[in-house]
C-alpha cells in the first residue's frame, strides 16, 4: 500500500540576493536559515560570485528584469509570507526589485514584510555593490522596508557617520530611520570599545532596544549579517512582530556563530544548521 504524505506548507520567504560558489555568504546563508527557522525559501538571484573563503574572483549580475520576474513568478502563485534582499550588485536591479515589490504587495505597511539587509562589500573588502547604487539603496529600498540591517561599515557608506561609540550608534540609527524605514537595527558586530558583548540597537522612530549577546573570538563569520538578516525575515514570516523576529533572530545568530568552523585558507562561515539534528548518527533500524 502506498503511504500517505504528512506535510504542512509552512510560511513562506523569498531571499532576493548573490550566490557564493563557497556556500558560506548568500542565497546558501539565507536558504539553510530559512530551513532552519521551519520556512520554506524561495529565491531570487541577483548575481552570481565566484568566491571561496580567501576572497572574490567575480561577480556576474542577473539581467534586472529576470529578477523582477523571479519575484513576481513566485509571489503570484507560491505567496510571500516575508522578504529579504542581500546582495542587489547594482542601480538597474535595485530599480526593477523595487518596482516588482510594488506590484506584487512587498514592503512596509503591504502584505509581505519586508528586511533590507544593505550588503555592501564582503568581509574582505571586495566590492558587492556598484558605489552608484547607493542612492538607489537610500532612495528607493529604505522607504519601502519594515526593517534595515546595516553593519557599521555599511553606515560608514550609506550615511558618512562613523560609528566607534554608543553615542554615534545612536545617532547612526536616527539618521537612517529619517531615510523612511519602519525600523532600523544597526548591528554592533565591529564595535571595538565592546569587548566581551556584542550589542545591536534597534530604533522604531520612537524608542531604543539594545539587543546584547555574547562576542565570540573567531574569523570564522562569513555570511552572519545575511543569517541574521534572514532569521529576522524568518520570525516575520511565522507572524511575529519586527521586535520579537529581532529577538528570535538574535538568539539564532548567537548559536550559529557559536557553532561557526573553519573552512579553507580565509575566513570560515557561520553555521545556519546549527539547529538541525545529526540523524545520520543513529543507526539505520532495516
Ligand atoms: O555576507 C555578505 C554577502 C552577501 N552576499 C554574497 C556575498 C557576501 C559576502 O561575501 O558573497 C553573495
Amino acid at each position: 500500500m502506498p503511504e500517505e504524505t504528512v506535510g504542512t506548507t509552512p510560511p513562506r520567504a523569498m531571499t532576493i540576493a548573490g550566490t557564493d560558489s563557497g556556500g558560506g555568504a548568500g542565497i546558501a546563508a539565507d536558504l539553510r536559515t530559512f530551513a532552519a527557522c521551519g520556512v520554506h525559501g524561495c529565491l531570487a538571484v541577483c548575481a552570481v560570485t565566484v568566491q571561496n573563503s580567501v576572497g572574490v574572483q567575480g561577480v556576474h549580475t542577473i539581467p534586472p528584469e529576470t529578477v523582477a520576474a523571479q519575484i513576481s513568478s513566485v509571489a503570484s502563485d507560491i505567496g510571500l509570507d516575508a522578504a529579504k534582499t542581500g546582495m542587489l550588485a547594482g542601480a538597474e536591479i535595485i530599480e526593477a526589485v523595487a518596482e516588482a515589490f510594488d506590484s506584487n504587495g512587498i514592503g512596509a505597511g503591504r502584505r509581505t514584510p519586508l528586511v533590507v539587509d544593505p550588503v555592501a562589500a564582503s568581509m574582505h573588502g571586495d566590492q558587492l555593490l556598484a558605489d552608484s547604487a547607493l542612492d538607489a539603496f537610500r532612495g528607493l529600498l529604505f522607504p519601502r522596508a519594515t526593517m534595515i540591517t546595516p553593519n557599521l561599515d555599511e553606515v560608514r557608506l550609506l550615511i558618512g557617520i562613523d560609528v566607534h561609540d554608543r553615542a554615534a550608534q545612536y545617532e547612526a540609527a536616527k539618521v537612517l530611520h529619517g531615510l523612511g524605514p519602519e525600523f532600523v537595527l544597526v548591528k554592533g558586530g565591529h564595535l571595538a570599545e565592546d569587548v566581551d558583548v556584542c550589542i545591536d540597537l534597534l530604533y522604531d522612530g520612537h524608542s531604543f532596544t539594545e539587543l546584547p549577546g555574547p562576542r565570540f573570538v573567531t574569523g570564522n563569520t562569513h555570511g552572519g549579517g545575511d543569517s541574521m538578516a534572514a532569521s529576522i525575515a524568518s520570525g516575520l514570516a511565522r507572524g511575529m512582530t519586527a521586535p520579537e523576529a529581532v529577538a528570535f533572530g538574535k538568539r539564532y545568530i548567537v548559536e550559529a556563530v557559536r557553532h561557526s568552523y573553519p573552512l579553507g585558507q580565509g575566513h570560515g562561515p557561520v553555521s545556519p544548521l546549527w539547529t538541525v539534528r545529526p540523524w545520520w548518527e543513529t543507526p539505520p533500524t532495516v
